[in-house]
């Protein structure tokens, strides 16, 4: 989730080094992110007949800020409520494994959440996960966290690996009789849209290989009383975070976008199940990116995220797409999130 984007070769890492080493794991990952690539995603979204923006160029260091303080304002209910739920069920959820299995977390930023499961043993006191792999496109916060998880969880051995989970991901080797559960918690499955997050569930699922659990926490809201506050709040931090994406390519992308001149707009669509956000023009305008002019008419919008939030039987039909058959749910009490134990 974090940015600080870094595609470069790892120097601490040995791609295909013996697991259990220390090691970072770096797959090469994209370099979709970095200077001029930002332009041209910017542009080919902004150049299209309903202008765009794709989510992943929230994340620069100012927008992994913005997102944070989103994840603690109180009409954005989906991480303390994932968090809560998450403490009550993690032991449930990880004795689903034998001791000794490897977690591997999708788009880790920090450990909070996999440290609830890691902490579990099981009835004879063996840790039941012997390694973790946090998968994320930010190095720089990878190699973090494994420094602070030396201290912190020692005896579990970390294999931080580089990559954009949106592509085939090469996991580290692990010895043929260990378990593995997969982690996909925070909703970000709902920043998919529905035919990628089916083809990330089946690659997980490849990845993962027999015999895999897989952990999927995601938001079952579905009433736009409550999601359009969370998504447009009070204080205007979610709209800091939609408009950063402007700044970010007027800093990096040659842009000359008056951020003053946009607003944020939240909307729930119901036929689509999702929460949109857009960056709304209201008045005709033309600004440069990277080199071409960028013509809105009056009242037109950049759409920047999906957020969807399926019903069950949507969800459950996309896991098995996937290959997952879905064999346990938790809701919290109020019934907003969900964390379904697939295997
Ligand atoms: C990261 N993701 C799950 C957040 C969400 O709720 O869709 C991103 C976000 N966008 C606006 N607020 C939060």
């Amino acid at each position: 989730m974090a940015d600080d984007r870094d595609t470069r070769p790892d120097p601490e890492v040995a791609p295909g080094a013996a697991p259990g080493a220390e090691q970072a794991f770096d797959t090469g990952a994209t370099e979709a992110e970095g200077g001029s690539s930002v332009a041209a995603l910017a542009l080919a979204g902004l150049t299209a007949a309903r202008k765009t923006l794709p989510p992943s160029l929230f994340y620069d260091e100012e927008g992994c800020r913005l997102f944070y303080r989103i994840t603690e304002l109180p009409e954005y209910y989906l991480t303390r409520t994932e968090f809560r739920l998450l403490e009550s069920v993690a032991g449930e959820a990880a004795a689903s494994v034998p001791a000794g299995a490897t977690l591997v977390e999708y788009g880790a930023s920090d450990e909070t959440k996999a440290g609830m499961l890691l902490r579990h043993k099981d009835a004879a006191g063996a840790s039941l996960f012997r390694a973790y792999v946090p998968i994320d496109i930010a190095g720089p916060a990878l190699r973090a966290m494994r420094r602070r998880m030396a201290g912190s969880h020692p005896g579990l051995t970390v294999l931080p690996v580089t990559a954009d989970f949106m592509r085939p991901v090469l996991l580290p080797a692990r010895p043929e009789e260990t378990a593995v559960m997969g982690f996909f918690p925070g909703s970000t499955i709902g920043n998919l849209e529905p035919s990628a997050a089916i083809g990330f569930l089946s690659r997980a699922r490849e990845a993962l290989g027999p015999g895999a659990r897989f952990l999927l926490g995601f938001d079952n809201c579905r009433d736009p009383a409550r999601l359009v506050p969370a998504y447009d709040d009070a204080q205007g931090v979610t709209a800091s975070f939609n408009l950063n994406l402007l700044r970010r390519l007027n800093r990096e992308a040659g842009g000359d976008f008056d951020l003053d001149a946009f607003a944020h707009r939240a909307v729930w669509n119901t036929k689509e199940s999702r929460i949109e956000m857009h960056l709304v023009s209201p008045r005709a305008a033309s600004y440069r990116l990277a080199g071409q002019t960028v013509r809105f008419a009056p009242g037109e919008t950049i759409h920047t995220e999906n957020s969807y939030k399926y019903p069950p039987e949507r969800m459950e039909a996309m896991v098995a797409a996937a290959g997952w058959t879905r064999r346990q749910v938790w809701l919290d009490p109020q019934g907003l999130f969900a964390i379904w134990l697939l295997d």
